[in-house]
């Protein structure tokens, strides 16, 4: 009994450090063109090059079709691709609406990155 009471303790300690990897929320601020989630689905493995020239030529009109918009929002940075949150993808739909470019939609984005993702804290447009 003696010695549970020390692997225990220890164990939940494992446990706290790995949830707090697991959970890491690193700030990051990038600038790419803004991409709805479905389009961008079919370029996420593109090479960089190639996923920078599908970005800057996807267009609002395709941004704002109805699948497009259910589908959420990200960006392609250097041909990276950042899936946004729920409150970036509400930001995305006002950028794409507000936007007077056909293609080419820059914007930088600040927020945290977790397991991937951007929690969108700005979403400015370029
Ligand atoms: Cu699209």
């Amino acid at each position: 009994m003696k010695k549970m009471s020390i692997v225990i303790p220890s164990l939940v300690a494992v446990f706290i450090a790995l949830a707090s990897i697991a959970g890491a929320h690193e700030p990051i601020k990038v600038s790419g063109y803004l991409v709805d989630k479905m389009c961008a689905g079919h370029h996420v493995k593109d090479k960089a090059a190639d996923a920078t020239k599908f970005a800057s030529e996807h267009t609002k009109e395709c941004g704002l079709m109805d699948d497009c918009v259910k589908s959420g929002y990200g960006v392609f940075s250097e041909g990276k691709w950042y899936e946004f949150d729920d409150k970036g993808s509400k930001l995305a739909v006002a950028i794409f609406n507000k936007t007077k470019n056909k293609d080419q939609i820059k914007v930088t984005v600040e927020g945290q990155l977790h397991d991937g993702k951007i929690l969108v804290e700005k979403l400015t447009a370029e």
